[in-house]
């Protein structure tokens, strides 16, 4: 039994698109099928064919000529050459035409953490744990919580008495153009004295903190959590991370993470 039993579940990602799958349709574009969320700023290169359902918040710049086709549903959109901002929501058949920019994707590696511990995607780091890594196997019988999604989960915390320091971080390659880090994040339940924190950084830059008075203490429930990261979509490599730090009085505070994204360029 590793942590205490007391709260549960959430969710990250980054710049413009959740992009179930892609493939090339030998126009030089994309065809996308599934369900597709976007937020920020998107540029298409290329002839895009998009099935399904897509939600986009935000500013999409078009260069060229954009072709849209809509079967179902309500669309407030685009038109030729300059700057369009849309927001729409609807299920439809979209055929567009750009000529620039980068397509964006997730680059997180295993942001779910479905790999599991010890994968090799994350360097993984706690103090009485070994992983901050965990999936039912950490949990105490009748625990109120667990995963946003799928089995796995970072927990940060989660013992009483002792002090506590757990972090996962990774490196990715982030091309030039826009990027946003989206994850699921909850605190079910928190000690109170204002000594346990919580943090997501990029290179060592906080871009999201909490600590045990925030006022999301006790939330069973996982937010979404989108911060832009374009600062550091330069083509370079930069080292993501997810970092709790727990202090020893007797009460547990209890940071989770789950279904982290980095959207951006690849
Ligand atoms: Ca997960």
């Amino acid at each position: 039994m590793r942590k205490l039993a007391v709260g549960l579940t959430l969710f990250l990602a980054a710049c413009a698109t959740g992009i179930v799958s892609s493939t090339d349709d030998g126009t030089g574009g994309t065809t996308t099928t599934g369900t597709t969320t976007t937020t920020g700023t998107t540029t298409t290169t290329g002839t895009t064919t998009t099935t399904g359902t897509t939600t986009t918040t935000g500013t999409t710049t078009t260069t060229g000529t954009t072709t849209s086709t809509t079967t179902t549903g309500t669309t407030t959109s685009t038109t030729t050459t300059g700057t369009t901002t849309s927001t729409t929501t609807s299920t439809s058949t979209t055929t567009s035409t750009t000529t620039s920019g980068c397509v964006v994707t997730d680059i997180l590696q295993d942001g779910g953490f479905e790999a599991g511990a010890g994968s090799g995607n994350w360097i993984e780091s706690s103090t009485n744990f070994g992983t901050p890594l965990c999936d039912s196997t950490c949990l105490s019988p009748g625990a109120l919580f667990g995963p946003y999604a799928g089995a796995w989960f970072f927990w940060a915390g989660g013992i009483a008495g002792a002090y506590e320091d757990a972090s996962v971080s990774q490196m990715v390659h982030i091309g030039v153009g826009t990027a946003t880090l989206e994850f699921r994040f909850a605190i079910p339940s928190c000690d109170g004295y204002g000594w346990d924190a919580f943090e997501a950084a990029i290179d060592g830059t906080q871009i999201f903190f909490a600590d045990d008075l925030d006022p999301s203490c006790g939330v069973n429930t996982y937010a979404l959590k989108s911060f832009d990261v374009s600062q550091w979509a330069n083509g370079g490599n930069h080292t993501v991370a997810f970092h709790g730090i727990t202090d020893s009085l007797i009460a547990a505070t209890n940071f989770l993470v789950d279904s982290a994204r980095l959207v951006a360029c690849p």
